[in-house]
This record gives C-alpha cells, structure tokens and sequence, in this order.
C-alpha cells in the first residue's frame, strides 16, 4: 500500500522537514502521458529555474496471475472446466487480445489515494487525499440549501428531461457569470461575457484549453509551479503547449512573488496564464491583493491572457465576494479573461459535475462569435451539459432567500476548516514536533501543503493508514476533532522517527 501511495505523482517536492533530500524519481517509461508535455519544453530549460516534475508511474504486474481460471467474474457461478471451455475460457484468454501489449496505468495521483484507502480495512483509516468536505463526524455533507432547491425541483410538474442546449442551461449561465464577475459587473452589462455550462471545473478548463488551441494565437500556457496535477495534462490534450511559471518557495513555505514576476516578465507576448483565484491548491499560498494588482500591471503590459481556474470561490475567506475579487480586477480593466468555475466543493455538488467556463471580451459581437465558436467545441466533446446539477445551482443563485442560506452554510465549512487548521497546529505543538508549523494557519483553503515529503507520507500511510498525496498536501476537510489527535501523532512520529 505504502509502495502505491510513494509512487503516486508529486506535483512538488518541498525541502523535507529534518531529513536528507529524496534520490531522484525514476526514469518516465515511454507510456508516461506527460511525456508529451515534456517533450515540448525546450531541452535547454524554459523561463522557470524550476521544471514541472515528471509523471513517475510504475506499472506492477506482481499480483496478477497468470492462470486465467482464478478471475473470479462478480456474482458467477460459472465454472470453468476443460469440458465446458467457453465462453468464459475465452473471454479469460489473454494470449489472443487485441489489447496484450497494454501496459497497465498508474492510478490518479489525487484520486488514486481514495482507491487506496478504500482497500484499506484499518478502522483507524483516514482518507486526507481528495478535497472533499466532511463533517465533523467524518461524513460527506449535502448542503441544506441544495437539498431544499431538489425538493422544489421534484415537486415542479412542469420539469421535463429534454436535452439542455449545447451551451447549457441559459439561467444557470447568467448567474454563474454574475457569482465570479459581480451582480453589477460592467461586462456583463454590456453583454462581453460568454458563459457555457460545462462538466465542472474540469470540463471547463478542457474546454477553455481547446478553444485556445483552435483560435488564439499563442498556445502556450504558463502554470504555477507547483499545482493541481491535472492541470498540465487538461492543456496539453487540449492542444495547448505548457511551461510553469514559479509560484511556491519552499524556503519560506510562501509566494516566491520575484520568481512569478520574473518568469511571467520573461514570458512571450501574448502567453496564456493560469491563475488559481483563490485558495491556490496545493500551497493553500495566495497572493494578497496588492501582489495581485502587480501581477495584474505585468500580465496587461505584456498582453498576458489570464485563465483562472476559480476552483474554491467561498472556501478560502468564507467570503464568495472576496475571493473572487482578484478575478474582478482583471475584468475591471476592460481586458479579456477566461474564468472557470466549480461547483463541487463551494455547493457540495462534486458528483454532478456542475461548472462554468465564462469569456471575457472585449464587445458584444466578439462574445457572441466567442460562444459560437464554444458550441463546436462542446458538441463533438458531448454534445449538450447534464440538467440536474446546473438546475439545482440556478434555483439557489436565483432565490434571494436560498442564496442568503447558502452563504451561512458556505461560511461555516470554510470556519470548520479554518477551525481544522488551529487545532492542528495545536496539537503539534502540544506534541513538541521538531519545526516550525505556523504555515498551517496562514494557508488557506481546503488544503495544508504540509512540507512532509514523500517518505514520510508513506510512513504515515502504512503505521497509521493515513492517506495523502505523496506531495505531503492534506485535505484539511477532511479532518475533525475526534480524528486531529490521530493525524498529529502521526506526522510527529514521521518528522522524527525519519529524521
Ligand atoms: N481546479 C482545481 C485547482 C482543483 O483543485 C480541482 C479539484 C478542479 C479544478 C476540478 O474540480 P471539478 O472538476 O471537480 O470541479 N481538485 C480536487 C479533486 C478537489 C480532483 O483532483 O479532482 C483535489 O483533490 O485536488
């Protein structure tokens, strides 16, 4: 188990806590899907001193045996027997398969971990890999409000199950530019915005990737070093060519602001930016908004285009109007924009995959061209976006009073995880933990990037069943009171017993 997690992707390596540097990852295997992205950074290096680390899969066939006849299919009782050879015999015969040769993939660095630890059998177990809130008795949580806007959905005679527009369903779109960009946003005033429903954030920056790699003129994308791990894979399958920009000083567990500057200042004209709005996973490291006002100066001198992913709107103040004021500073300026925005984390609708990709433009005619040209992105991708979740989102963004309740139950995941981060540190500290661990107050967002390196996320995994992506960041959602005492033992029996 700890093998698996210690050879999940590390999106950064921070400097270890008290131990000697890692020996450098593996050579990629030729399978390896960021090869490609590799292959396009120039051999001499690009603008960043540091490159994106490589994707180290590691295929294991260990377990796998060799005699067909132990696959047990679910529920079968068929047997297999020389007198009744097929079609089981013949289905479980590899030697003839069109697919012999394949390799078998790594699991998902992120999504992987939840894998792993639904193996494990431990009743101690603690899945901090996946960013997915939970309550204080360790549950996921259906908000009220999401609750309440399906009720009244249900209970609508008139709903019917036809197929939403390619664009999506067109209040929902309305709102979610309204939620990013502001009720009075002067953009959307004057009708520049171009919004379409896609399959949350995810499905929006693919979106948003490929329409770039179709029309615009620069098709590289710088993203932060470090950063969300599906970032350079979305962009470069989209057709887009990515380089990382620095982000993330190790030194200071802070922003390296003069190593951003600078790679963004040496960047070609015209390059596209990713920017995370708010509550920069994984860091949990944002800039503050005077740093955002010169990033913003930078970006417009050199006709950067900005691209945020907005991710976590409301989960890193609590305030949705506050984090996504960096994104209104741009769209303040009258320059173009791409925002993609999730509803997973900030409404708990992870699983209906409900999210926005909006255009800034700058007329009312280049925004309708925009979203025309969007529609022959998204048909052949799939065709027209799902109902439901887009249907839940409209009815709550479009009820004063459901919006209203929203925002309290917003504030109180984001206060439970801020909560999270006190008692961690707390519980360090009561502990005596070589270190200095401030960095888990000052973070923010739904995850501590806690500066445990991969060795030891492996060690937490395999004595204490704790699971965690082996970049040592924890989903602080994911924690409660009863289960701090457990984590904290933990890390302070990695930080020493491995230093
Ligand atoms: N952008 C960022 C920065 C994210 O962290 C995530 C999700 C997404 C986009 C996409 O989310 P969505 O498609 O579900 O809307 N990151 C999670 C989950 C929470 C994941 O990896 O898929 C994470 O644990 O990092």
């Amino acid at each position: 188990m700890s093998c698996l997690i210690a050879c999940l992707y590390t999106s950064s390596q921070l400097a270890p806590l008290s131990l000697p540097p890692l020996s450098p990852p593996p050579p990629l295997p030729s399978s390896s899907p960021t090869l490609l992205l590799d292959k396009r950074l120039p051999a001499n290096g690009v603008s960043t001193k540091k490159q994106l680390k490589p994707f180290a899969p590691t295929v294991t066939t260990k377990n796998l045996s060799s005699d067909p006849s132990s696959y047990k299919t679910p529920n079968s009782s068929f047997q297999i027997s020389p007198q009744n050879p097929s079609p089981t015999k013949m289905a479980h015969d590899h030697s003839d398969s069109v697919f012999t040769n394949i390799t078998r993939a790594p699991e998902d660095p992120i999504l992987g971990v939840t894998v792993a630890y639904n193996k494990d059998s431990d009743p101690s177990k603690l899945n901090l890999g996946v960013g997915a809130y939970r309550t204080e008795e360790g549950k996921p949580l259906v908000l009220n409000v999401v609750r309440q806007a399906e009720q009244k959905l249900v209970n609508d005679p008139s709903r019917v199950k036809e197929y939403l527009p390619i664009v999506g369903l067109a209040d929902f779109n309305k709102c979610s530019a309204k939620l990013i960009f502001g009720a009075d946003s002067p953009a959307i005033q004057e009708n520049r915005v171009a919004t379409v429903q896609c399959l949350s954030g995810t499905g929006s920056l693919r979106v948003g990737g490929e329409f770039l790699a179709k029309h615009y003129h620069e098709r590289t994308v710088y993203i932060p070093q470090p950063t969300w791990g599906n970032h350079p894979k979305i962009f470069t399958l989209a057709g887009l060519s990515v380089k990382s920009y620095r982000y993330y000083d190790p030194a200071t567990r802070g922003l390296d602001f003069q190593g951003l500057l600078e790679d963004l200042g040496n960047a070609p004209s015209g390059a596209i930016v990713l920017l995370h709005a708010c509550a920069h996973n994984p860091t949990g490291v944002d800039p503050t908004i005077e740093k955002w006002e010169q990033i913003r100066q930078l970006m417009r001198s050199k006709a950067l285009l900005p691209f945020f992913d907005s991710a976590y709107q409301g989960f890193a103040s609590g305030s949705l109007d506050a984090d996504a004021q960096p994104v209104r500073m741009f769209v303040a300026d009258g320059g173009e924009c791409f925002a993609a925005q999730s509803y997973a984390k900030n409404m708990g609708l992870y699983g209906e995959r409900v999210g926005a990709l909006s255009i800034v433009c700058k007329t009312a005619d280049v925004a309708s061209r925009v979203e025309s040209q969007l529609k022959l992105v998204i048909r052949p991708m799939y065709s027209n976006p799902p109902l439901h979740g887009a249907s839940i989102v409209a009815t709550i963004l479009k009820d004063s009073n459901l919006y209203n309740e929203w925002t309290v139950e917003l504030k109180a995941m984001a206060d439970r995880i801020i909560s999270m981060r006190k008692q961690l540190l707390e519980a360090l500290q009561a502990r005596g933990t070589p270190g200095d661990w401030t960095h888990i107050i000052k973070q923010i967002g739904m995850f501590t990037f806690t500066g445990l390196n991969s060795e030891q996320v492996a060690f937490m995994t395999k004595e204490y069943h704790i699971y965690m992506t082996s970049d040592g960041r924890i989903s602080m959602a994911g924690l409660s009171t009863k289960t701090i005492p457990h984590l904290a033992d933990a890390m302070h029996a990695a930080v020493t017993s491995m230093a």
